[in-house]
């Protein structure tokens, strides 16, 4: 965000009323930090474990709005976190285009792979995502009715780049050839998915938002895997474009960007992709967010998952040193990337408590 946009909220100390969250991203400043974790629902929580067992699949517990909502707001009950994010997937969007998908326990997502230009053709309707994720629509609705008055509500997408690198690789992926090649020996069929991602997300993110999302956060999780000209091209300008689109319709709603592992492309990503704050990953230095990235956009981060599962004191010293660094500033806490399944639900308390005795 170019320093001339800042919002007039920046440096406001927080109102009654006030979401502690939307204020952080507003620009205003607090002494304890909101603070919200990448997947704070699922697998490392027993209660989410028992819900997770009562369904079929894991695509029938992001389509069944009652277990939706319930497994959002587990931990929020357990943390009293500021902000809950909705239970969904960022693979939705390949399933509402029609694309197959499943989930293989213990394997990850699995989805029939676009082998090339012509298998854009048979892809549905973009403009009607949002109508065929009506059932987390519904999830929205009722959250937003069951949060307590203090907690915001995330709505989120993956970004284009990493949600075309599923539909074209079938599934995760290492080093992501198939997609990169596609991107370079055919760029303007790349570009056309690219396009239809970026419809089928403004459609979604906007159904969202109207049943009741406070703020968005766009996961472009393998943004690190591209070269300084592609990230430009193919990360940077596709977030621009949901954002600009999404904001054309809501102007209110503030939008966070996740280009995970971007190093060295964060500051023409902040610069260019419109986005009202920045989440970061572990790898980016804390002195060099708080003197390069601060100043010109709110942040959110960037605790290395791995800490939070080891625990004890050198949870307690990374912790005190994200808080000496970035707490003076616009700031949100968060963790660097998803929490793992294996981390302890009591380390967990233990980060929240260090950070609210501050
Ligand atoms: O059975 C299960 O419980 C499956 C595990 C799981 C969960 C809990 C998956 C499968 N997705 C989710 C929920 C989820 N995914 C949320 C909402 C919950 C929350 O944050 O509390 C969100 C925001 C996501 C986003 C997501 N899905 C991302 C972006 C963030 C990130 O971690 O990088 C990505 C890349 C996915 C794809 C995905 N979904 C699930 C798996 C196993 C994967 C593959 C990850 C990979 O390729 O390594």
């Amino acid at each position: 965000m170019p320093n001339d946009a800042k919002p007039a909220s920046q440096g406001m100390p927080l109102a009654p009323g006030d979401k502690k969250f939307l204020h952080a991203l507003k620009g205003g400043l607090q002494k304890v930090p909101p603070i919200w974790l990448m997947r704070q629902a699922g697998r490392y929580l027993p209660e989410y474990r028992e819900v997770r067992a009562t369904t079929e699949g894991f695509l029938d517990l992001c389509f069944t709005p009652e277990k939706a909502c319930e497994v959002t707001l587990q931990p929020i009950r357990r943390y009293g976190f500021d902000a809950a994010i909705l239970f969904s997937d960022i693979l939705v969007i390949p399933w509402a285009l029609g694309q197959g998908l499943r989930f293989v326990e213990g394997e990850g997502p699995k989805l029939d792979a676009l082998g090339d230009e012509k298998a854009l053709a048979a892809l549905a309707d973009p403009t009607k995502a949002g109508e065929a994720l009506a059932p987390v629509g519904e999830t929205v609705a009722r959250l937003s009715a069951n949060l307590p008055r203090e907690t915001a509500l995330i709505g989120f997408a993956g970004a284009p780049w990493t949600v075309a690198t599923y539909m074209i690789e079938g599934g995760s992926s290492r080093d992501f050839t198939a997609t990169k090649r596609w991107a370079h020996m055919a760029p303007d069929s790349f570009g056309r998915l690219i396009d239809m991602i970026v419809e089928a997300t403004v459609s979604y993110l906007s159904a969202q938002i109207e049943a009741g999302a406070e703020a968005i956060q766009l996961f472009d999780s393998w943004a690190g895997a591209l070269d300084a000209a592609s990230f430009t091209r193919w990360v940077t300008a596709p977030n621009r474009a949901v954002v600009d689109r999404v904001k054309a319709r809501h102007p209110d709603i503030p939008i966070i960007g996740f280009p995970r592992a971007a190093g060295m492309n964060l500051y023409g990503y902040v610069e260019a992709a419109g986005v009202d704050a920045v989440s970061l990953d572990q790898m980016m230095p804390l002195d060099l967010i708080r003197h390069t990235v601060q100043p010109n956009i709110p942040v959110q981060g960037n605790l290395d998952p791995i800490l939070l599962l080891t625990g004890g004191a050198a949870l307690d010293a990374a912790v005190d040193a994200i808080l000496e660094n970035l707490s003076a500033g616009p700031f949100v806490f968060n963790l660097g990337h998803g929490i793992m399944k294996e981390t302890p639900p009591e380390h967990v308390t233990r980060l929240v408590e260090r950070i609210r005795a501050r």
